[in-house]
């Protein structure tokens, strides 16, 4: 069983999103999502609209993913790899790169984003700021 892992934040969740877990799923038999912590988005300097369990609810209700756990730090990927018996990590292009040192412990691949939405888009779209 091919397991995959990817991260994020997934605040509004959004068809680019989807896409991207929609993806990562076909690239395994099983998908887990880390999910940054209301504490690391603040590290990340992101604030999200909705805070994690609402976040991490969301998450479990869609049908790609398998499984969603806490993301807290930048540090927890090789430990998660280990820990989640992961044979492929995935995330959108925007990271590129950011992450080959996990190559010593699993596939690495980086997949064009949705073009065209984002969260900060919504934001911005709908309340203009
Ligand atoms: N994404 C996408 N297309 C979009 C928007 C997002 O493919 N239009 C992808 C991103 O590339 C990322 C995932 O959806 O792989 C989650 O996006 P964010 O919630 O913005 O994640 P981010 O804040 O970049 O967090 O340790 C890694 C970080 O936690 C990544």
């Amino acid at each position: 069983m091919k397991r995959v892992i990817t991260y994020g934040t997934y605040d509004l969740l959004h068809y680019g999103h989807i896409e991207l877990l929609r993806r990562a799923r076909e690239h395994g038999d099983y998908l887990i999502v880390a999910l940054s912590t209301d504490e690391f988005n603040k590290i990340k300097n992101k604030k999200s609209y909705y805070n994690y369990e609402q976040r991490k609810m969301m998450l479990e209700s869609i049908r790609y993913v398998d499984l969603v756990i806490p993301e807290d730090g930048w540090g927890q990927k090789t430990k998660d790899v280990d820990k989640y018996d992961v044979d492929l990590f995935i995330m959108g292009h925007d990271w590129e790169g950011e992450f080959d040192e996990l190559k010593s412990q699993c596939e690495v691949i980086y997949v064009n984003r949705t073009e065209g939405i984002s969260t900060t888009q919504i934001k911005t779209e709908l309340y203009g700021n």
